[in-house]
């Protein structure tokens, strides 16, 4: 299939971790006794201009991207995280941070490898106020935001991401 010479598409993203310790006076009941925090992995589109009652809107990307794969410390049962269809997240409690290989895959007729990035899941407040950040239970966040660029596209792929 012909590829788009000198055709470069860049899509935007965004990646991370959001944690937050288990409330001592409600532990989730599934959680194993050494574990103390409860989060979430991602990879999103970026968020659109927020209408009134419109929070949380953010851009499609599974247009272009068809499936994520999310592959945590092997301390985990399971640790190959594949997730087929948005909201391309997993979720999970533990104890401990570490680094998690994200890899992409795109929509099949992109004819695109794979690629795959890391994230560095944190829990722990590293600045600010931390006796207060832990004492409140206050969410860690630690979101990224990158591009996907596809060079020279397959006319397929150049016709999905702009809607042609
Ligand atoms: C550390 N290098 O030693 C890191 C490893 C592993 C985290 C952290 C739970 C796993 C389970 C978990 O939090 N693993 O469910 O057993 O700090």
């Amino acid at each position: 299939t012909k590829r788009l010479r000198g055709v470069q598409i860049h899509r935007p993203f965004v990646f991370g971790s959001e944690a937050v310790p288990f409330d001592p006076a409600n532990r989730p009941r599934d959680a194993p006794p050494d574990h103390t925090h409860r989060w979430r992995v991602f990879v999103r589109g970026i968020p659109t201009s927020t209408t009134a009652g419109q929070q949380n809107q953010t851009t499609d990307i599974s247009h272009w991207l068809k499936k994520v794969q999310f592959k945590l410390h092997d301390t985990y049962a399971n640790s190959v995280r594949m997730i087929e269809s948005p909201p391309f997240e997993v979720e999970e409690t533990g104890w401990g941070e570490f680094e998690i290989a994200i890899k992409f895959y795109f929509v099949p007729e992109s004819g695109e490898k794979p690629q795959q990035l890391w994230h560095a899941l944190k829990l722990h407040p590293y600045t600010g106020d931390i006796e207060k950040q832990k004492a409140e239970r206050t969410m860690v966040k630690s979101v990224c935001y990158e591009e996907v660029v596809f060079s020279e596209p397959v006319e397929a792929l150049y016709d999905v991401l702009t809607g042609g």
